[in-house]
């Protein structure tokens, strides 16, 4: 019977919004206003019962009064459902207990979209509901203002990394995702069938923003990667974004700098416009310093306060003291081993402690991770050719990689940095699905 009555007054398909006007432009309004959003939250005292309507801007409480408010209005309020989509009419008036110092009169409620009862998950402000159950049902968990909030950041942290490349005078650039041979070695890649031919999904776009710095010099890109990495831990994603940069006539410590920078800026912006969200997560962040050490320098650091280090790599407990030992601030490692690096990477002269041959790769930690990998490339193609030999790589698999720099190739140098790595840190999120809006993980292929 209920659901006959909620049916009835549910609007038809013609909704007319031009007149909307949303929560955060309503305070400074007088007279009738439309609002349209969900309802947050209802609370009934009876003769008094209060609905806190929500949109993407805020949230403001709907007030009626029995006797007062029509008998219709009254009824609507105690009777939709949490989440449901409404428009409501009416005219603000002042009022200290309310948040934000006023409240709404309504004139007219509209039901445009019920939402069905129970919530499969708990989308209250101090929802309990677990991560994974909430991502299995993430199009609900996205109602929540605390998961909006992470992609409000992102979306900053994009512009930011977006408007800084610009100033750069970098040419922002869109490179195919479908690729004949891996582009970072290993053998994490998953398999596409491409017409009659074995194709891959993008490990990167590293051979291809190398090849067009070697034309239009400074380039960019928010690029998707995928890795077929078997490991489930909470820092890695087998699909996740990258913010990519590559520069010709620059080598590993000119794009250091410029990392450095563009981190710096991204996280001004964020300072700027996110202290909400900042306080409802928490965190106190700082426009970080840059520090930096050598591989062997920070081998020895870490023998000091006796962690492993990792012979090619760092390891996570290493990585985790260097954000101890330098908090708010952004860790180069240069001077890495060779053996620990792609096949691009250009060698250097320099040699480790123990006669290793060192390179001109790097890797940058902030807040104790990895966020960015990147150096100084291989443009001499008899070098690439003997590297790819070295790695044990089909080096007719990169023919074209390999020849575009016979043609005229500058020295050039450039880093890739994760997207969700930095959402998830600036934030100080516990686990990278948090960050991203479907995740992809061994486990999860839908929503
Ligand atoms: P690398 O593989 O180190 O380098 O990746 C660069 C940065 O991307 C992020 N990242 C990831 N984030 C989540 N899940 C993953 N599976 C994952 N893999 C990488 C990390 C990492 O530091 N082409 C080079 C970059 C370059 O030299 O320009 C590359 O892809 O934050």
């Amino acid at each position: 019977m209920v659901k006959e009555k909620k049916s009835k007054e549910v609007s038809n398909y013609d909704i007319d919004t031009t007149k909307r006007t949303y929560i955060k432009d309503a305070f400074s309004k007088s007279g009738e206003i439309e609002l349209y959003g969900w309802v947050h939250d209802t609370r009934d005292l009876s003769k008094i019962r209060f609905l806190v309507l929500r949109d993407i801007t805020g949230r403001l409480q709907v007030v009626g009064i029995k006797g007062e408010t029509s008998d219709d209005i009254f009824e609507k309020m105690h009777d939709v459902s949490r989440e449901s989509v409404v428009k409501i009419k009416g005219t603000l008036k002042d009022s200290k207990q309310a948040p934000g110092g006023k409240e709404l009169n309504p004139t007219e409620i509209e039901i445009i979209s019920v939402a069905e009862q129970p919530l499969p998950i708990d989308v209250s402000d101090h929802s309990k509901t677990e991560l994974p159950k909430r991502l299995d049902f993430r199009f609900l968990d996205l109602h929540r203002e605390r998961a909006q909030a992470i992609f409000k950041v992102n979306n900053t942290l994009l512009q930011a990394y977006r408007e800084f490349m610009e100033k750069e005078g970098a040419f922002e650039a869109i490179f195919p995702s479908i690729i004949g041979a891996s582009s970072e070695g290993g053998t994490e890649v998953y398999p596409v069938q491409y017409f009659e031919k074995k194709a891959l999904l993008s490990q990167s776009c590293q051979l291809y923003k190398q090849m067009l710095a070697c034309s239009m010099e400074k380039v960019y890109a928010v690029f998707p990667v995928w890795r077929a990495e078997k490991h489930n831990t909470i820092r890695h994603l087998n699909e996740s974004r990258q913010y990519d940069f590559e520069m010709a006539f620059a080598d590993d410590k000119i794009v250091m700098d410029v990392l450095a920078r563009c981190v710096q800026h991204m996280v001004k912006k964020v300072l700027e416009k996110h202290s909400k969200e900042l306080e409802m997560y928490d965190v106190k962040i700082k426009v970080p310093d840059v520090k930096y050490l050598t591989f062997h320098e920070v081998a020895e650091l870490m023998k000091k306060h006796n962690c492993h280090v990792g012979k090619d790599d760092l390891s996570p407990e290493s990585e985790r003291k260097l954000g101890e030992l330098y908090p708010d601030t952004i860790v180069f490692v240069h001077d890495w081993p060779l053996s620990g690096k792609p096949f691009y990477i250009m060698p250097s002269d320099k040699k480790g402690p123990n006669g290793e041959q060192l390179s001109k790769g790097f890797d940058a930690i902030y807040k104790g991770m990895e966020i960015s990998s990147g150096g100084q490339r291989i443009h001499i193609p008899e070098l690439l050719t003997q590297r790819f030999k070295a790695k044990g790589m089909k080096v007719e698999n990169f023919k074209d990689y390999i020849d575009s720099f016979r043609y005229g190739a500058p020295i050039h140098a450039g880093w890739g940095m994760g997207v969700e790595r930095m959402t998830m840190l600036i934030l100080g999120l516990p686990n990278i699905r948090e960050a991203v809006l479907f995740p992809r993980d061994r486990d999860r292929l839908t929503p």
